[in-house]
């Protein structure tokens, strides 16, 4: 758990890996755009069938981590504990059948950590300790992530809002720069989004979108 953590980071929270862009050239342009167009946060989730492995995924996890710290945005590792402490992420996202966070705590003291949370129950049934933030979602149907839950739609953000009135939730799935608004007006603090990003014609006008609903 990081002291004195800064949930404005959740605002415009961008996930990938090379698997949700054409090409490993295509995530790092796309990612450099998007960190160039002011995302707050960015957390590299390399899995599944077309995800790199080993030492390329290694590679690829210290260039991502340079071009981050090149644009003072945090960088979160999802998942992959050892690869976050080998690169020294700033933080690590786990999900509800990941690594039980007390016992990666004693490695992850001064950093961030999130923890998805699809439903009140797992809510109820997380050790939510050392957490940072939750990432709340699916909200909305998503083609990003094959195992995803049913999505909750912005109930369930109000709901989650109204149970815990003080965590920083980042919500999750589907979430497009149309839909946003509504996201956060029942209670988010920040969201996050793969493909309104990866799958972009014009990153920076799409970051600019989502920025433009914390000026107002
Ligand atoms: N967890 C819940 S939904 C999701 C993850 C990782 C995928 C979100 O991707 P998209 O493209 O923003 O819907
Ligand atoms: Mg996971």
């Amino acid at each position: 758990m990081k002291q004195n953590f800064d949930q404005s980071i959740l605002k415009v929270y961008f996930i990938a890996g090379t698997q949700d862009t054409p090409s490993k050239d295509a995530f790092i342009s796309i990612l450099q755009s998007a960190l160039e167009a002011g995302i707050t946060c960015f957390q590299l989730r390399e899995k599944g069938e077309n995800a790199l492995t080993g030492e390329a995924k290694l590679a690829l996890a210290k260039e991502v981590k340079a071009l981050c710290q090149k644009y003072n945005v945090p960088f979160i590792v999802n998942d992959d504990i050892e690869l976050a402490k080998a690169v020294d992420a700033d933080g690590i996202h786990l999900g509800q059948d990941d690594e039980k966070i007390e016992n990666i705590i004693h490695d992850f003291e001064d950093k961030i950590i999130g923890l998805s949370v699809s439903t009140l129950q797992e809510y109820d049934n997380s050790d939510l300790a050392h957490v940072d933030y939750i990432g709340v979602g699916p909200v909305y149907q998503t083609s990003s992530k094959s195992d995803a839950k049913q999505p909750g739609g912005i109930e369930l953000i109000r709901k989650m809002r109204l149970y815990d009135k003080h965590i920083p939730i980042v919500a999750i799935g589907g979430i497009t720069s149309t839909n946003c608004e509504m996201i956060l007006k029942a209670g988010a603090n920040g969201i996050s989004t793969i493909s309104s990003i990866t799958k972009a014609n014009d990153v920076k006008s799409v970051v600019e979108a989502y920025k433009a609903y914390y000026q107002s």
